[in-house]
């Protein structure tokens, strides 16, 4: 029987009970710390009913479920998400209310897991998310860092990582299972041993080794009792009572084992769409797949025999090559631990596993030095060399005689793994993430396996999860739209079309624009205590919140600002809008590049938030340490969003469906899902500039591309440049951002000069911001865009996205809840 929130008396009582029992004290002398520890412990309650009554369902209905294996999951704070799904937000925030506190100050204490970088992890959370809502039995599988993504701090205009030791408390929505612990293995050797049956035995020997230990995190659906498991493991020693008592005189290998332990989970790899090819990396990989993988086997033959119907009960989607481990690891248990031969061993899995591909980003494919691999993994290196010994083979059947194809497409090649062409060849389905994105693999980076297997190619446009997003960050306008057109939005983002009928409804379009003047009030309020920053909410709100990338072009923005700029100080009487440029974004601690552009933003803000004599025309905040809580509230306050990424190079993004849910009007490339969500707004009420997809990867093949060209025919454009390199933006050092110039102009210093096409796409980029400017001044104009995204966002809820993999790919049935 599902649980329901208790009523807000109740939950008064309780917390005030709570905070006694916990913390031996009176409500009255609670921290606020404590009291958001009580209130998570009321709402756990109800939570552990419901995940115990949905896994007894599991065991009695033996359902097939997605084991979604990810190295990172940015699920963000739990309190919150688990209240809005368990339908007692109101209630806890009215019983706070009661006790004289903010519910705001009170989620304010949680640590923001963030145990991911950026859109391919909270992809990865907002899957989880709907697929409780809509009962689909599904575990994540992925990796507990005890340091997740660095908080970031702006010093001197300079970002600064620090270490997120988010774990420094008891984190209070995890569960230690230790009876799901599973020995890990690493390095040794294999000796073989033939049977009597004339099978070969492999046996693993001088090895380290981990034991892993899962903590289950609870996903709770929307409103309807489903609470699934997010297993993330951790390593432990298996030797420390060794250590101690010096027996056996193996203690040196006791210290390795315990050394393995303690780093093995010990930090998340800070980079977004960019991988190095570090062993810890490759250790963390096969550490929580091994570990996933018993588990999952363990479970399976709780109730069942038959090893060959395991595709029946199982299948495991990859989010992206980071998981590929899985392919060889399967194989190795069918094999060496279930007793299966190479073919049957080699059918299950084939027919078990999927993959996701989230990018084309060459420098993101990951690609293992064999050695490396061999070392670490002597059994799974086997494996792999068999997989690509037949996988060749294969190849060379269907085309005979293209030795070359063979070379590029081969797992084991130029003394590296190649993770994504194993993922390929095992997966019984390979997509996309965003229609576009879908097809560039198909024609272009992955062509040669299209070819080879066209029928395992398919779409899935990314998708958000409206609860989150809508309900939770900005409840002002979720409570607005629900007066509209009632509540079945939440659970079918489809029906968010009948706001519709209010596009032409003057009173209902002054409704929605004094919400989102709210909002930017909440927003201004925020950056004036974070950043003393005074900004108005009337001006424009023009931001663009995401990781920061070379090829997301936050440089073309400020070059943009700093041209605006230039244009204002030129014509004081121009007519302009006054906006308010906001910018939030992590570059990864050695990406030189990406932090040279945020301390550029952050030179020119203090620079024009200081001009009086601009009257408070322009503005430019850059938000420190952008990320899932913060992000809820800056969605919530935006008029227009920044989704301008060189055109092929976003794979298909997620932050531009956040905003347009949210009601912001779209400045961007046809680029990633941008282009999908042009066609849902039927081309209008979006502002697209820039080159095509075809245009750009046409100038990357044919190299006819001079960035100086266009510096030469734009006046605009030498000024801002010369900017860049004069010192009006550095005075103490005007060689400061000579990196930046060199990168957009000197063929010497990158691979290639502009590599993204800021300077091509600039002009392009500039009128679409007047034709921005043109819309704003119309208040009803605007209101109507900014509404009409909301009524077209349907399509890019991840309730849709997820009914898509579970049709296509997963053929999940829904779990029965009475
Ligand atoms: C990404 C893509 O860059 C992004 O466009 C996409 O929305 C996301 C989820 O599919 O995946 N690929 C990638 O490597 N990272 C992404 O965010 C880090």
């Amino acid at each position: 029987m599902k649980r329901q929130m208790p009523s807000t008396k109740e939950i008064e009582r309780e917390i005030q009970d709570r905070v006694k029992s916990m913390f031996r004290k009176d409500f009255e002398e609670a921290t606020k710390e404590e009291i958001y520890r009580a209130c998570a412990e009321v709402v756990n309650d109800v939570v552990i009913d419901n995940w115990l009554t949905t896994q007894k369902e599991f065991n009695k209905q033996d359902p097939k479920c997605v084991y979604y294996m990810s190295m990172e999951f940015l699920i963000g704070r739990l309190l919150g998400n688990n209240m809005i799904n368990m339908r007692g937000y109101t209630e806890v925030m009215d019983a706070l209310d009661a006790l004289g506190i903010d519910i705001n100050e009170i989620e304010d204490q949680e640590p923001d897991p963030a145990l991911g970088n950026g859109g391919l992890g909270r992809l990865a959370a907002c899957f989880l998310d709907s697929l409780a809502t809509l009962r689909y039995p599904a575990y994540g599988c992925g990796i507990r860092y005890h340091y997740g993504m660095f908080k970031q701090k702006i010093e001197d205009g300079y970002q600064k990582e620090v270490p997120d030791d988010w774990l420094q408390t008891r984190y209070p929505f995890e569960l230690e299972r230790p009876e799901y612990e599973f020995e890990v293995k690493f390095g040794g050797w294999v000796r073989y041993e033939s049977q009597p049956d004339g099978t070969t035995k492999y046996i693993h020997e001088g090895y380290n080794s981990v034991i892993a230990t899962p903590y289950d995190m609870p996903v709770t659906g929307f409103d309807n009792g489903m609470v699934n498991t997010l297993m993330i493991w951790d390593a432990k020693p298996k030797e420390v009572f060794r250590l101690a008592s010096f027996e056996r005189g193996d203690y040196n290998k006791a210290v390795e084992d315990m050394n393995l332990a303690r780093n093995l989970t010990e930090v998340l790899y800070p980079n977004d769409n960019h991988v190095q090819g570090k062993e810890l990396r490759l250790k963390q990989q096969y550490f929580f797949v091994s570990a996933s993988l018993q588990r999952a086997l363990n479970k399976y033959f709780r109730y069942h025999h038959d090893i060959m119907k395991l595709p029946e009960k199982v299948v495991f989607q990859m989010n992206d090559t980071h998981p590929t481990l899985t392919v060889a690891e399967l194989m190795r248990l069918l094999m060496d631990e279930h007793g299966l031969g190479w073919d049957d061993a080699w059918e299950v899995t084939t027919h078990c596993v999927a993959y996701t591909n989230h990018t084309i980003m060459a420098e993101a494919l990951e690609k293992w030095p064999e050695e490396i691999f061999k070392g670490l993994l002597p059994r799974i290196y086997m494996i792999v060399e068999e997989i690509n010994r037949r996988f060749c083979e294969e190849i060379r059947a269907k085309f005979p005689g293209d030795e070359q194809r063979i070379h590029r497409m081969a797992i084991l090649a130029d003394g590296q793994v190649k993770m994504a062409h194993m993922a390929i060849a095992a997966s019984f389905s390979v997509n996309g993430v965003a229609a576009l994105h879908t097809e560039i693999l198909k024609n272009v980076s992955l062509h040669d396996f299209y070819e080879m297997y066209p029928e395992k190619f398919n779409n899935k446009t990314n998708g958000i999860t409206q609860r989150r997003f809508l309900m939770h960050g900005n409840y002002k306008l979720s409570d607005w739209v629900i007066s509209k057109i009632g509540r079945s939005w939440i659970t079918d983002l489809s029906n968010m079309e009948k706001l519709e009928n209010y596009l032409d409804d003057k009173k209902s379009l002054d409704e929605f624009m004094e919400i989102k003047l709210e909002n930017k009030k909440r927003l201004a309020k925020y950056i004036w205590d974070h950043n003393k920053v005074n900004v108005d909410p009337n001006s424009i709100f023009d931001v663009q919140v995401k990781r920061l990338h070379e090829y997301k072009r936050q440089l073309l923005n400020i070059l943009h600002v700093m041209y605006l700029y230039n244009q204002i100080k030129e014509n004081p009487d121009m007519d302009f809008y006054p906006t308010t440029f906001i910018f939030g974004a992590k570059a990864s601690a050695g990406y030189e590049n990406a932090k040279l552009i945020i301390k550029l933003i952050n030179n020119v803000a203090a620079v024009i938030n200081n001009d009086k004599s601009i009257d408070n025309k322009l503005k430019v905040v850059f938000i420190e340490d952008y990320r899932v809580s913060n992000a809820e509230w800056i969605f919530a306050a935006a008029d227009v969003s920044e989704q301008i990424s060189t055109a092929s190079k976003e794979a298909s993004g997620t932050g531009n469906m956040k905003f347009m849910l949210n009601g912001a009007v779209t400045i961007g490339t046809m680029d990633g899902a941008n282009v999908e969500m042009y066609n849902e707004l039927d081309g209008e009420n979006i502002f697209i500039f820039g080159m095509s997809s075809d245009e750009v990867i046409a100038h990357e093949k044919n190299h006819d591309y001079n960035p100086v060209d266009e510096m030469n025919n734009n006046p605009h454009i030498q000024k801002v440049l010369g900017q860049l390199i004069n010192g009006y933006y550095s005075i103490d050092n005007p060689e400061l951002f000579r990196p930046i110039y060199n990168s957009l102009l000197n063929t010497q210093c990158t691979e290639r000069a502009d590599m993204y096409f800021v300077l091509k796409d600039f002009a392009s980029y500039c009128e679409a911001h007047e034709k921005i400017q043109a819309a704003y001044k119309d208040r009803e104009t605007w209101a109507k865009m900014a509404l009409s995204n909301v009524a077209h966002v349907g399509k890019f809820s991840s309730d849709r996205t997820i009914q898509e993999y579970v049709d296509d790919i997963w053929h999940l049935d829904k779990l029965e809840l009475k």
